[in-house]
């Protein structure tokens, strides 16, 4: 039997707002963008949410709902940080993190002894622990699988916890309706409707070749989760070794010149990806990618750290040099320094050096 944690942080994006102006504290408050960009909302407050405002709204249809709605520029450089800061106190409990987004992640703490094994004990100690170094609340669910534990995570929510323990299982499901399952839309859930399912009790009754046939592929999954087995493992994310990016022309490009000129573009996308990544990626190596009109495809890398243009136009030269003539797809990128930890400590010697 596993222990799965889901967390969820409460209003993530707004949360971290009201946390650095605490002048927001209580009101309606959305990020998102503005109404002139045919902005829509990213998330919203608890008491905006009052008003009937969600996220993916137009800002436009927010404001009417709410006209002193205090509408915030998303800043999500703060955001990735205090994703960043979050995942490290869940690195403490267990290496098996499954990040679904900025603020949610799945946690398997099946083989942890800390709390005395305590998956409900690490939950709590986790919540509070977001609490006491970020000031945002994160809700929980602990369950024996990940289907149980995120939804879970969302009946208490905000700032709160929610155990089903394997004995509750059965029971637990049995009343829950199916649109609370992961993966059972709007779309499933009515056509479900229309054959006079509304509860996972009511799923029980159909057997697994019926489901197959109304159903497809989704039939054995929703056979097995609407009994409350989900055996999905929580995959850790692996690191990337590289990243880049690439262009594909409409119209092949013929000269070097040329293909210097697609450089700056391909080179700030690049930048922009970088970015986002956390501080522990360090780029040790530059490279570029052609792919002639023939199809030939050449890489060149080198060392370095710098992603700009001085660095990449020796490099698109010499491997143009290689086959100089038609080019269909450009890419620029980096590869990282491997050995380097979660936390970001950097590994170079083995401790006995
Ligand atoms: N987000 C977004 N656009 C969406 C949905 C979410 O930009 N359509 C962003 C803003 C959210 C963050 O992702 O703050 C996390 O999404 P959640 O669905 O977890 O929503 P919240 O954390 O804001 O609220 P809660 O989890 O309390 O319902
Ligand atoms: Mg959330």
């Amino acid at each position: 039997m596993r222990k799965i944690i889901h967390i969820d942080a409460d209003a993530f994006y707004a949360a971290i707002e009201i946390r650095d102006d605490p002048s927001l504290k209580g009101k309606p408050v959305a990020v998102g963008g503005t109404t002139d960009q045919r902005g829509v909302i990213a998330t919203c407050s608890y008491e905006a949410r009052t008003f009937g405002i969600h996220s993916a709204m137009p800002t436009r249809t927010a404001l009417k709902l709410c006209p002193h709605l205090i509408l915030i520029k998303p800043r999500m450089d703060v955001y990735r940080a205090a994703s960043a800061e979050m995942r490290r106190i869940f690195s403490d409990y267990t290496s098996l993190i499954e990040p679904l987004s900025l603020d949610e992640a799945y946690l398997d703490v099946s083989e942890s002894t800390l709390l005395k094994g305590s998956a409900t004990l690490i939950a709590e100690e986790i919540r509070r622990r977001v609490f006491a170094k970020l000031s945002i609340t994160v809700s929980a669910g602990v369950a024996p699988n990940k289907m149980l534990a995120k939804i879970a995570s969302d009946w208490n929510k905000p700032n709160g916890i929610f155990v089903i323990t394997p004995k509750m299982v059965d029971d637990f499901i049995r009343d829950l309706p199916v649109k609370k399952i992961h993966g059972v839309g709007r779309s499933l859930s009515q056509k479900l409707l229309n054959i006079g399912v509304e509860r996972c009790e009511d799923l029980q009754t159909i057997d697994l070749f019926t489901l197959t046939q109304k159903f497809g592929s989704m039939g054995p999954r929703l056979y097995d989760l609407c009994r409350g087995i989900d055996n999905r493992p929580v995959v850790s994310e692996r690191r990337r070794k590289s990243l880049s990016v690439e262009n594909t022309f409409s119209e092949d490009v013929t000269s070097l010149d040329e293909c210097i000129s697609k450089l700056p573009e391909l080179i700030g996308k690049l930048n922009v990806r970088l970015k986002k990544l956390d501080a522990s990626y360090i780029v040790n190596k530059i490279f570029v990618k052609i792919k002639f009109s023939d199809f030939t495809t050449t890489t060149l890398e080198r060392q370095g750290k710098f992603t700009n243009l001085e660095s990449y136009i020796p490099l698109l030269s010499e491997a143009y040099d290689r086959q100089p003539g038609k080019v269909r797809l450009l890419g620029v990128g980096v590869t990282f320094e491997e050995n380097i930890d979660q936390q970001g400590q950097l590994h170079l010697f083995s401790s006995e050096d």
